[in-house]
């Protein structure tokens, strides 16, 4: 089963959206394998963002993504790395359609909220960064014969 990397960021943890956003992933029938409340070092953040890293904005960037907790998780579910980024909606708010995270909470690019793997391959990446192995968990949820 595919799996990908959702990060609530500073703004959506200090806007009290865990719960929102979680309500959202579950509703749509997502399993949460991996969560976590965690502060960002600067380390993780410059990996994580490594390949903006010579954008204008990365030095915000960083200092954003480390000044407050953000909530970390891993999701399961099929197709769901393209199904996690229609969930999150597209990087600017503005260009977001209601109903995504980022088009019901966001305003400016810089404070989006959250964040989403883009292909596969960066999931698969960003999971081995964020998460020890130990802390991605294997279980059933009894709704998934009525979501398959
Ligand atoms: P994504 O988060 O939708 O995958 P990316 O292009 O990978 O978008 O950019 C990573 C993050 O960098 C964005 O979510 C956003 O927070 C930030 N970012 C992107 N472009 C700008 C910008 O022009 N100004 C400030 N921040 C930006």
């Amino acid at each position: 089963m595919e799996k990908t990397f959702l990060m609530i960021k500073p703004d959506g943890v200090g806007r009290g959206l865990i719960g929102e956003i979680v309500k959202r992933i579950e509703n749509k029938g997502i399993k949460v394998v991996g969560a976590k409340l965690m502060t960002v070092s600067e380390d993780l953040a410059k990996t994580h963002y490594g390949e903006h890293s010579e954008k204008p904005f990365f030095g915000e960037l960083v200092e954003f993504i480390t000044s407050g907790p953000v909530f970390a998780m891993v999701l399961e579910g099929e197709n769901v790395v393209e199904i996690g980024r229609t969930l999150v909606g597209k990087t600017n708010p503005a260009e977001s359609a209601p109903g995504t995270i980022r088009g019901d909470f966001g305003m400016t690019v810089g404070k989006n909220i959250i964040h989403g793997s883009d292909s596969v391959a960066s999931a698969d990446k960003e999971i081995a960064l964020w998460f020890k192995e130990e802390e991605i968990l294997s279980y059933d949820l009894v709704t998934s014969a009525w979501v398959y």
